[in-house]
């Protein structure tokens, strides 16, 4: 069967379980395809398996919208941060030049890369929109290093599943699957609007994941581990669903 009539037949499969005999067994139909969240069982139940079920079969290889230059919204609506605290207010005095991002777990060679290796990586460019969950949003140029390049660079190994970042900011941390961390968009942003990222909006370093809400573009980012299992890094009592696709 080819991809196309396969992928239609278990979105149908889906829909018409959804529509018969409620979420229950919808999930159970995306469980045979590997199509569960990792929250699923969390508070957001069926309804997060279903959504995450539908992205995947049918925006996999989409992209997020991209503007135009006379849209980048003027100025930037930067949400709110807690205090960053002592060690990165260390490192912002001497211009991050301390500053490491790590990639450790399953890659074949774990590097722990300064900003100037993060830029030395082809850069990419986007003028896409952030959302957060609150209802507010911004449009804004994002200049950085695909994820994916800076993970083929480690070499992802073939067991790898998710791939979780973590912010230098206490328990900011969150996680995309393969997809989303091979996906063209979702960038290692470094410079916002064509001057470094400021420290507001997650400067040095934050992670732009374009088709998914505000909460998981993660600012002031410097680990990041790939992982065949979000066991440890997940809890199902989250505030907010893992899969935050828009
Ligand atoms: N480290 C860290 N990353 C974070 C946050 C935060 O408070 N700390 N807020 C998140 C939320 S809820 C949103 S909506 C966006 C906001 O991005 P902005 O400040 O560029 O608008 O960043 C996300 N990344
Ligand atoms: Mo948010």
């Amino acid at each position: 069967m080819s991809a196309i009539s396969r992928r239609s037949m278990i979105t149908r499969g889906l829909a018409a379980a959804a529509g018969l005999s409620g979420l229950a067994i919808a999930e159970r139909v995306a469980d045979r395809y590997g199509l569960v969240p990792p929250d699923r069982g969390g508070i957001y139940g069926p309804g997060a398996t279903l959504t995450y079920a539908a992205q995947r079969l049918l925006t996999r290889h989409s992209l997020a919208r991209e503007f135009s230059r006379s849209q980048i919204s003027n100025p930037p609506f930067a949400n709110e941060i807690a205090p960053l605290g002592d060690h990165f207010n260390r490192l912002q005095a001497e211009s991050f030049k301390d500053w490491r991002l790590s990639i450790e777990g399953l890659v074949a060679q774990p590097a722990s890369l300064s900003l100037d290796e993060v830029r030395r990586f082809p850069a990419s460019r986007q003028i896409t929109e952030i959302a957060c969950e609150e209802g507010w949003s911004y449009v804004a140029e994002w200049i950085g290093t695909p994820l994916v390049d800076v993970l083929r660079a480690a070499g992802i190994m073939p067991q790898a599943r998710y791939v979780v970042y973590f912010s230098i900011q206490g328990n900011w941390r969150d996680s995309v699957d393969m997809a989303d961390a091979g996906h063209p968009q979702t960038l290692l942003a470094y410079a916002m609007n064509d001057a470094d990222l400021p420290v507001a909006f997650g400067g040095p370093l934050r992670l732009r994941v374009p088709r998914q809400l505000g909460y998981k573009s993660v600012k002031f980012i410097n680990r990041i581990v790939v992982t065949d299992s979000l066991k440890q890094f997940v809890s199902p009592e989250g505030e907010y669903s893992w899969y935050a696709g828009i």
